[in-house]
């Protein structure tokens, strides 16, 4: 029997889940799973809701308050109020920020400069100040900078209308080509230059060439990195991230993201995995099914695979994937932004409006 998609009992969930990333002093085990990730946790939460059409169950004020309390000096965020600053955090805080339509309240181009600070003569990124290099890195960088800037035109799925982008600071020439070392004989892309391809990573290096404008620069025009990552579908309609390993719902979206940049999501069964995504919700009162009414009052989320405990960064995955196939009414969201479209746009017609007024 194809399976429903539990609204609301997702909404309800994600609400628990913002309070929870604030607050943190509730000793529960979606608090230790959060850690000391609040921020990213807000923004996954966010961002659902947002997908949801539920952006009145976010406490705005309260929200834009505690974010901005978890900036440093340096211009950088930190996971939470009084931590160090690292550029996943500092990401985080601009997609929040982006979401809630609040970008004026932080000095912008000092934000901006602290992430220019991060790179590296041979193009690539620290996440902070003890140096280790990474492609999420890069990733970050370019997508926090697109963001700052205002979102350039056109759309980046499907291939990238503009040329090399120019982003505040940094030198994006040497950010391209380091990306472009990571390329493997496979197609995929690894964490550094050699290392193994992996759909996360993939995700991220596909993305800062979509931010980049230097989609043309994939071996084979993408044949190669479509092909690989269409191998990533099981037999359950899930992805994996990399051959020989388990089917995971986060796949969904580093995978599928990684298709729709790249203009090839009509390779993979779509129908097969959105039927993969809604087995992964929870489903602790459905011995009861849809049909009796009461799955939304289920206690919510998605979990990485069937019958595992759900969490907000698998719950905030499963719907962006879902968002990417136009399914149950969610989305739409960029997949090269990770954000709702309707923020992008946004953030574009502040764009042209910053230009007129220079
Ligand atoms: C704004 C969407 C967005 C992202 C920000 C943090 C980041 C940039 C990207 C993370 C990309 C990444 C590496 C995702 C993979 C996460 C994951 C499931 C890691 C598990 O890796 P393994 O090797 O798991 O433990 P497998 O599935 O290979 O067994
Ligand atoms: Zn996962």
């Amino acid at each position: 029997m194809l399976k429903e998609f539990y609204r609301q009992a997702h909404v309800a969930f994600l609400s628990r889940h913002i309070d929870l990333a604030m607050d943190g002093r509730t000793p529960t085990f979606e608090l230790w799973f959060i850690g000391h990730k609040k921020l990213s946790a807000a923004y996954w939460t966010v961002g659902a809701l947002f997908l949801l059409s539920a952006e009145e169950r976010i406490p705005r004020e309260a929200l834009i308050e505690w974010v901005l309390q978890c900036q440093h000096e340096s211009g950088g965020f930190g996971g939470d109020v009084r931590q160090d600053p690292h550029l996943l955090f500092t990401l985080s805080a601009v997609q929040i920020l982006a979401m809630l339509d609040a970008l004026h309240r932080v000095d912008r181009d000092h934000i901006a400069r602290y992430v220019a600070s991060l790179q590296r003569k041979d193009g690539s990124f620290c996440g902070d100040a003890w140096g280790e290099v990474d492609t999420r890195f890069s990733y970050a960088a370019a997508l926090c900078l697109s963001i700052l800037r205002g979102a350039s035109e056109g759309s980046v799925a499907g291939g990238c209308a503009a040329p090399l982008a120019t982003l505040p600071y940094v030198d994006v020439p040497a950010m391209v080509d380091f990306v472009m070392r990571c390329e493997n004989f496979d197609g995929g892309f690894g964490l550094v230059p050699g290392a193994e391809s992996h759909a996360g990573q993939i995700f991220c290096c596909v993305g800062t060439l979509a931010l980049c404008g230097a989609l043309h620069r994939l071996r084979d025009g993408g044949d190669a990195l479509g092909l690989w990552l269409a191998a990533r579908q099981m037999h359950s309609g899930g992805f994996n991230g990399r051959p020989d390993k388990l089917h995971d719902v986060c796949y969904s979206w580093w995978v599928f993201s990684a298709l729709a940049m790249i203009g090839r999501t009509h390779w993979v069964d779509a129908a097969a995995l959105e039927q993969f995504i809604l087995s992964c919700q929870d489903e602790l009162l459905l011995g009861a099914h849809p049909a009796n009414g009461i799955s939304d009052s289920a206690p919510g989320g998605i979990a990485d695979r069937p019958g595992d405990q759900p969490d907000a960064f698998h719950t905030f995955f499963g719907i962006t994937g879902l968002a990417l196939m136009g399914k149950h009414g969610i989305g739409p969201i960029d997949p090269a932004y990770a954000l709702p479209m309707s923020v992008v746009q946004r953030l574009r017609e502040s764009n042209v409006q910053n230009k007129e007024s220079d």
